[in-house]
């Protein structure tokens, strides 16, 4: 059963939507959803988040309903999650719960893996406490007699520590690697698709390169990123790479550790990002998407919002509003195929751009570097102090982004940034 609450005079229609995705969430993680329950409160009660009347109005549902969770649209603390546990007498998750349960169970690379394990373990940490037993039950050997008591607490504790310890320096790891592999991009201009979960991005993906990657009405499809070359006009080549989906309240514990994943909108030369239009509150989950793309360092990266789905018509219905609101804003269908020629012509035209300068700084004792910068930008301005040269260049976005990529692949390259 789904609960949520709105706070001293809240916008209800919006709590109602945020219950619908929530019980969406709960489908994706493979659960049936039997009764929404919905209480307006001028304050949250600290103890139980609802009041007295109305935890023992959800015990009787959920007793005659045959419940066995009570899902939370709001975020609980850990005390109101036991208090709720025990009054209602049945398993109480919050949406975060939810959410990082799916991104479990999605997981497949050991990447994807690890991070959602670290994410996992954040989060539980301090909800051990006697009365959670979830976590020992789990990992069944650590509750070696009954007793839940202050000692047993702290041995959980420290396991989790020193597990997470763990995860965090194999996560440094991999995102080595990481950095080893994306040096090789061999100066491609990068394009990522972002966006909400569900909005079409992997169909997007799919339709454009053919990458044959998993696409379905499910939330959070892609928990990795895959990158393909996409093939453009005269023979020329992008790299696009599609990236896992945004929600409402994402985890502050995901996003942290989903950093490197989600590094790779960060690191993109220009971002797509894939709106669904036939949602009702496409707005919001733009918003939203533009909140988290801030969070992981992507907030300065261009951005052209792709409205999708248009060949469906409630999409049809907004577009006139929504083109409006978005100015370079692209309708498109990755279903159908509507209006995707016109989509690699505006990335074309970005890639080719208006000129732009950057500001170079590269090690004197590489003279081949300056020379490259000759052969493949406009100098503006060179000058050289201390072993350091300065270079001001000028250059299509796409010529840019590709000459410093090679500039860094090199080793020559000290700092740069936009003139
Ligand atoms: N009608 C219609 N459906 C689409 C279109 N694009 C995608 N879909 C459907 O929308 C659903 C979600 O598509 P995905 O490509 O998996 O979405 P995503 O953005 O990758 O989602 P996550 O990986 O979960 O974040 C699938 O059922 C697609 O078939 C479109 O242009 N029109
Ligand atoms: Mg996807």
């Amino acid at each position: 059963m789904v609960v949520g609450v709105v706070l001293g005079g809240g916008d209800r229609d919006l709590a109602t939507e945020h219950l619908e995705e929530l019980a969406l969430l709960a489908d994706t993680d493979g659960m049936e959803v039997v009764g929404s329950l919905m209480q307006a409160r001028s304050r949250a009660e600290p103890a139980t988040l609802l009041g007295r009347g109305k935890v023992a109005e959800l015990a009787e549902l959920a007793q005659k309903e045959r419940v066995q969770w009570l899902l939370f649209d709001e975020e609980l603390t850990p005390t109101q999650q036991k208090n709720l546990e025990k009054q209602a007498k049945v398993q109480v998750m919050d949406r975060t719960g939810l959410i990082l349960d799916i991104f479990a169970m999605r997981a497949r690379t050991k990447e994807a893996k690890t991070q959602v394990e670290l994410a996992q373990l954040e989060y539980m940490l301090p909800r051990l406490t006697g009365l959670w037993t979830h976590f020992s039950r789990q990992k069944g050997g650590i509750g070696l007699r009954g007793g839940e008591g202050e000692s047993q607490l702290e041995i959980d504790r420290r396991i989790v520590k020193t597990r997470i310890a763990a995860l965090k320096r194999e996560l440094a790891q991999i995102s080595k690697q990481h950095d080893i592999r994306k040096q090789s991009h061999g100066g491609f201009f990068r394009v990522a698709l972002v966006g909400y979960t569900n909005a079409g991005k992997s169909s997007l993906l799919n339709s454009l390169t053919r990458a044959g990657v998993l696409a379905e009405n499910r939330l959070f499809a892609t928990l990795d990123a895959t990158t393909r070359l996409w093939a453009l006009s005269e023979g020329r080549q992008a790299l696009l790479t599609d990236t896992v989906g945004f929600i409402r309240k994402l985890p502050h514990q995901l996003v942290a550790s989903f950093r490197s994943t989600l590094s790779e909108a960060a690191e993109a030369d220009l971002l797509l990002h894939v709106v669904d239009l036939s949602h009702p509150a496409w707005p919001e989950q733009i918003d939203e998407t533009r909140r988290v793309l801030t969070e992981i360092g992507a907030g300065d990266v261009p951005e052209i919002v792709v409205f999708n789905k248009v060949d469906r018509a409630e999409a049809q219905a907004a577009l006139e509003g929504a083109l409006a609101d978005e100015p370079g804003a692209l309708a498109v269908s990755a279903a159908t195929g509507i209006n995707l020629q016109a989509l690699r012509e505006v990335v074309e035209a970005q890639i080719a751009g208006p000129p732009r300068e950057e500001l170079l700084a590269l090690d004197a004792a590489r003279p081949e570097a300056v020379s490259l910068i000759y052969r493949r930008a406009r100098v503006v301005s060179h000058e050289q102090v201390d072993g350091v040269v300065h270079m001001k260049v000028q250059g299509s976005p796409g010529e840019l982004a590709s000459l410093v990529a090679t500039l860094r692949e090199l080793g020559a390259l000290l700092a740069e940034r936009p003139a």
